[in-house]
């Protein structure tokens, strides 16, 4: 009976959740900020949960924060580690106190907040080679939260064919050991203008992740890659057989790049617009319309893709 009415609570009353996961400084906490801003103005009940322990630039104001139960910097004095090392430390001290510390923690927030952003550490090892952090989200959902990855990748790396297929590599190992809804995305699109003459191919080619062939002969006519040929070419292949990987691009201070992006994120986790929000969102669009000039729109070459 009391599992009955346990179940009926998580089924009216969902919990979602972003975790915003990616390489150091492809613009999590930025995304965080901005996002926390943008769903607020959607009429979301929403909350940034800062989940990095070395987090230093955070402008916005978590509702719940790992610092206060655990530093890396602390960690790295007293445990005599790098900062891998203490980061690695640190998800595994998450992981044990996560039914003592953070799940109250989150009891006690979504009495206000039903949607959270979950900004994640930086370091890629601790979603492609280790296992607490994955732990971690896998006790979320078992709590009823609907949770989506939202894997931020610098779109820098789109500027030179060895870093897009190591892009590849990266996000096709998190997609298959998160095992969760996942969104791809391409962050700083605003700053592909200045890389825009290096990339070999249109940005659909990088978004769609298209034939890959064309890309393995620019990488083969590259002398120092030579050598990897069959290396880059088994990489390739089994990107494509699995056949999972493709980005959106965003521009997180764009409110339309946002919003291109909440469409795909409530997709992915399930999120059903609350009655009013579509709303807010013809007034979000009227004043992003609004507040960009001719000349800035018509600079915009890329802006479709925004
Ligand atoms: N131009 C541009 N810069 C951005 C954008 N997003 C983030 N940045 C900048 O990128 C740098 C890193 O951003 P952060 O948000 O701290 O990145 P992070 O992924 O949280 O970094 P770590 O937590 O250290 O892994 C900062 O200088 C940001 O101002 C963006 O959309 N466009
Ligand atoms: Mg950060």
């Amino acid at each position: 009976m009391l599992q009955q009415s346990a179940a009926k609570v998580k089924f009216t009353n969902p919990l979602y959740g972003q975790l915003i996961v990616g390489p150091p400084g492809s613009g999590k906490t930025t995304y965080c900020q901005n996002a926390f801003k943008f769903y607020h103005e959607l009429g979301r009940q929403v909350g940034v949960v800062n989940l990095d322990p070395a987090n230093e630039n955070m402008d916005y104001n978590p509702c719940i924060d790992v610092m206060e139960l655990i530093t890396m910097e602390d960690v790295m004095d007293s445990m005599h580690l790098g900062p891998n090392g203490a980061l690695m430390y640190c998800a595994e001290f998450l992981e044990d106190h996560f039914d003592d510390w953070l799940l109250p923690k989150l009891r006690k927030q979504s009495a206000s907040c039903k949607y959270f952003l979950f900004d994640c550490p930086g370091q890629v090892e601790l979603y492609t080679h280790h296992a607490a952090i994955s732990r971690v989200f896998e006790r979320l959902e078992k709590e009823g939260y609907h949770l989506v990855t939202v894997n931020l990748i610098d779109s820098h790396y789109c500027s030179e064919p060895a870093k897009f297929v190591s892009t590849l590599l990266l996000a096709l190992n998190m997609m298959l050991r998160m095992g969760l809804p996942h969104v791809n995305v391409l962050s700083k699109a605003d700053l592909l203008k200045k890389h825009e003459d290096k990339l070999h191919f249109s940005l659909d080619y990088y978004t769609d992740v298209l034939d890959l062939k064309y890309l393995l002969e620019v990488l083969d006519d590259t002398p120092s890659l030579r050598r990897y040929k069959k290396l880059n070419a088994a990489i390739c292949s089994m990107v494509e057989d699995y056949a999972l990987v493709s980005f959106h691009l965003l521009d997180s201070r764009s409110t339309e790049s946002m919003l291109r992006l909440r469409n795909h994120v409530d997709k992915a986790n399930g999120y059903i617009y609350k009655a009013g929000e579509e709303q807010s969102v013809n007034a979000l669009m009227a004043c992003a319309v609004g507040a960009e000039t001719e000349s800035v729109r018509q600079s915009k070459d890329i802006d479709p893709y925004l």
